[in-house]
């Protein structure tokens, strides 16, 4: 058996936070790319564990359980089952949609815990603590509002900056103020566990030089933080929600949620792998990883997540990829919820078919750490003139002239000319072409092959215009609605729900990513009905989306 058959993958999304819904910025870096990819594999035949779940600890989703006057546990419930829903609404096909707070990610955070302390990763430490005495709380992370230590940014919340994207320890932040009640807090003492990450600078340093597969640009952006030097980092939060931590002198603390979350990866993995007949374990070291995110978290994932699986001598395995894509702006502008600048995933899909976003939001995003920008006028030309004029009409044109001139009955081909000949060779070569892009992670241009492929099926109908006459164009239609089944292929991990319903218009399984290049519909084979796949969308539709932004 061909071992490449065998591969494994685990591909894994960044976990949202059980705190609101999923917006289009979300999708667009973290978790349209894995599931394209995650397709793609599949119908490869690698084995794949496509895994993801919600971060349900924090302080923020503590002070919105609080305002919503729920207890943490009903408001992460709550999100956990609508970001599945959405998540499952534009196709996005986990094997599996786990929490960060199920029992098996509690007990092997703290069993990382327990080995990195036996190991002198970690070291305790009685520190200074923001307490307010009218909340009468301590006041970690997002309870605390002031200004960057390095860039003087000012409304940073204690435990990183969004301006430049370092993330500090407790007590770094300047000017701090509670975010409850906006008072200026005083200072109390309490027993907090720290990770030597510094320890570990010249293994992390090791790592990135030596893991050719992870993107250069963001690496290096890492590797100066390293030369700059690593502070240890605290692990401890003195709230009530949260991982606890397993000592008896630590009752009452838990941990940070960056101790904890991405653990999460594994725990939800491997879960998922036992429970279904496979060694999780096992699997997770003989799997090639890759964990999918947005450019705002690359700290965490490039240094904490690496550092903490060496700290345990990799019993389980680094990534090999962490495919790493930017922000996405809107109309130009970053998205902000509070000024209405915003289109969330549930809204956008009651308008438009989940496809229609999965196939622009991939055009439009590069594999790398650029900023992305949805542009309404910019959808509605892509969609219009790609997926509408150019895959649509191809599709279309295939299917409904095999019906009217052939009874859509496939017909016999008699001997191949030379447009059929190079046709015919297009058809047999392109899906190792793109999936060659996509193995690079390169899904837009991946995408973009398919769309010139696409393109050289219009130009070969146009040119042998089957519609023309009744006899002679048996090498057209028979090549037509096999390049037909091949685009079906091709797109299916694009734009699945569409490409399911040319599957049954063909009467057929599309099959497998390498019988792509297959003239697998046979003479007198009978096709489905044809159906238009893609409606165009209307200029009245841009506008009302456009108007809802201004309003
Ligand atoms: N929950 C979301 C974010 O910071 C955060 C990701 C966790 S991934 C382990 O964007
Ligand atoms: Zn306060």
């Amino acid at each position: 058996m061909n071992g490449k058959l065998n591969k494994k993958i685990t591909i894994t999304a960044a976990l949202p936070y059980a705190n609101g819904e999923i917006h289009l910025g979300h999708i667009t870096s973290t978790y349209l790319p894995p599931d394209i990819f995650a397709r793609y594999s599949r119908s490869k035949g690698y084995d794949v564990a496509f895994t993801c779940a919600s971060d349900d600890f924090g302080t923020p989703i503590l002070i919105e359980a609080e305002k919503a006057k729920k207890t943490p546990e009903e408001h992460v419930a709550f999100w956990n089952k609508r970001d599945y829903e959405d998540f499952t609404a534009l196709g996005i096909s986990f094997d599996f949609f786990y929490k960060t707070s199920s029992k098996e990610n509690i007990k092997l955070v703290q069993y990382f815990f327990t080995k990195l302390y036996e190991k002198g990763h970690i070291y305790k430490q009685n520190i200074i603590q923001q307490y307010c005495e009218f909340d009468r709380k301590f006041l970690p992370d997002r309870y605390i509002i002031g200004t960057c230590p390095y860039c003087g940014a000012e409304k940073q919340y204690s435990d990183g900056c969004e301006n430049c994207g370092r993330a500090f320890t407790q007590g770094e932040i300047k000017n701090p103020k509670c975010a409850i009640c906006g008072r200026t807090p005083v200072q109390k003492t309490s027993l907090h566990y720290f990770f030597k990450l510094s320890s570990l600078a010249s293994k992390l340093k090791n790592w990135l030089t030596s893991n050719e597969r992870l993107q250069s640009e963001v690496k290096n952006y890492v590797l100066k933080w390293i030369e700059d030097g690593l502070r240890d980092w605290d692990i401890t939060r003195d709230i009530s929600w949260g991982v606890p931590i397993p000592l008896e002198e630590a009752k009452g603390k838990v941990f940070y949620g960056w101790f904890d979350n991405h653990l999460c990866y594994i725990s939800t993995t491997i879960f998922h792998l036992d429970n279904t007949g496979r060694n999780g374990k096992e699997f997770w070291n003989s799997s090639e990883i890759y964990h999918y995110i947005g450019k705002d978290i690359i700290y965490h994932h490039y240094l904490f997540l690496p550092a903490m699986r060496l700290g345990l001598q990799e019993e389980y395995k680094l990534p090999d990829y962490i495919p790493t894509r930017g922000h996405l702006l809107l109309q130009g502008k970053k998205f902000s919820k509070s000024r209405g600048w915003y289109i969330g995933l549930k809204e956008f899909l009651a308008k438009f078919p989940p496809d229609y976003l999965r196939f622009y939001l991939t055009r439009i995003t590069p594999y790398d750490q650029s900023d992305i920008n949805f542009d309404w006028d910019d959808f509605d030309a892509k969609i219009n003139n790609e997926l509408v004029a150019n895959i649509g009409n191809f599709l279309y044109r295939a299917l409904s002239l095999l019906q009217s001139k052939a009874g859509g009955i496939v017909p016999e081909p008699t001997k191949f000319d030379d447009a059929d000949t190079k046709f015919a060779e297009k058809i047999k070569s392109i899906a190792s072409i793109v999936g060659r892009q996509i193995e690079q992670n390169e899904l837009d241009k991946a995408l973009k092959s398919i769309l010139e492929f696409s393109s050289s099926c219009n130009e070969y109908f146009q040119h042998k215009a089957p519609w023309k006459q009744n006899v002679g164009n048996e090498n057209c239609l028979y090549l037509a609605i096999n390049a037909a089944r091949t685009l079906g292929i091709l797109l299916s991990p694009y734009i699945p729900f569409s490409t399911q319903k040319l599957a049954k218009q063909l009467n057929v399984e599309l099959g497998k990513w390498d019988s792509a290049g297959e003239l697998t519909i046979k003479p007198k084979y009978e096709i489905g009905k044809p159906e238009i796949l893609f409606k165009k969308i209307e200029k009245e539709q841009i506008q009302e989306q456009k108007a809802k932004l201004k309003s």
